[in-house]
């Protein structure tokens, strides 16, 4: 009698939701992930979820939420089957608060680059942790590793996001102003890793690593004298966007956009 009445009070609680009819989406808020498959077990224990259940979540046309239900969201969540609901966007749980102007992914972690910090989520947007004290405009990712431009700093993660390292040698220095902005764009190609840069004087243009951003030189053969404002990597071929800085002093806001821009392209031997 006493499971009766359990069964019972779990059917009455799974209705019909308004949020979307999407496969394995229990909780009714547009994606499958590990809060549908707890409010999948929860149904099949007897245990009364919190919130409503979206039974057009059912994906084995027992008009039920339960184990399959379950099984169905650990599988999305182990990205052995795709979600139906992968068209549908949803906002992240944060960052709140902050401007963010990089993001990269390097296995399931995301990295955000804010003004003056780094977040980590590794639970796809769920929760966000500040990692570092200094912000990113630019990423680049190479395996685990992931590069992080800041100003005129590289920073180098190799565990994914995770702490951070700086790598800057051979890099020179400048204050974000109108006439410096520093890296303005990470590329990486191979083991080579490649730094856009926009700086005072006649160091600006592309810097290049060949030992995971121990040491950088310049490496502008065949470029003008210019600023580099986007780098792109296809293969071997490195694609740099210059921009003739001559003659003028540009609010910094503008520093970061081409004008009078050119694209070069640089093949790199295998
Ligand atoms: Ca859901
Ligand atoms: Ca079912």
């Amino acid at each position: 009698m006493k499971r009766f009445v359990i069964v019972l009070a779990s059917v009455l609680l799974i209705t019909s939701s308004a949020f979307g009819a999407t496969a394995g989406d229990v909780d009714g808020i547009g994606d499958v992930d590990l809060r549908d498959v707890i409010m999948s077990l929860q149904v099949s224990a007897g245990i009364t979820p919190l919130g409503t259940v979206n039974l057009a979540a059912d994906v084995n046309g027992d008009v039920k939420i339960g184990l399959a239900e379950a099984i169905y969201g650990l599988q999305v969540a182990a990205q052995l089957r795709q979600s139906a609901a992968a068209t549908t966007w949803q906002q992240t749980n944060g960052p709140y608060g902050v401007g963010i102007s990089a993001i990269a992914t390097s296995g399931s972690n995301v990295v955000a680059g804010a003004s003056g910090c780094i977040y980590l989520s590794t639970n796809f947007g769920a929760k966000w942790t500040q990692v570092t004290n200094f912000g990113a405009s630019s990423f680049a990712v190479k395996g685990s590793d992931i590069f992080a431009a800041s100003f005129s700093k590289v920073y180098l993660s190799t565990d994914s996001g995770v702490t951070w390292t700086q790598v800057s040698n051979g890099l020179p220095s400048c204050v974000f102003s109108g006439s410096c902005t520093g890296i303005t764009s990470l590329a990486v190609s191979g083991s080579n890793i490649f730094a856009g840069t926009s700086y005072t004087g006649s160091n600006s243009g592309v810097y290049l690593s060949v030992n995971n951003g121990a040491s950088w030189t310049l490496g502008n053969n065949g470029l003008p004298h210019s600023d580099i404002t986007q780098l792109a990597v296809s293969g071997s071929n490195v694609f740099a966007v210059t921009r003739n800085r001559a003659g003028y002093t540009y609010p910094k806001i503008m520093a970061r956009i081409g004008f009078n821009s050119l694209m070069h392209r640089a093949t790199l031997s295998q």
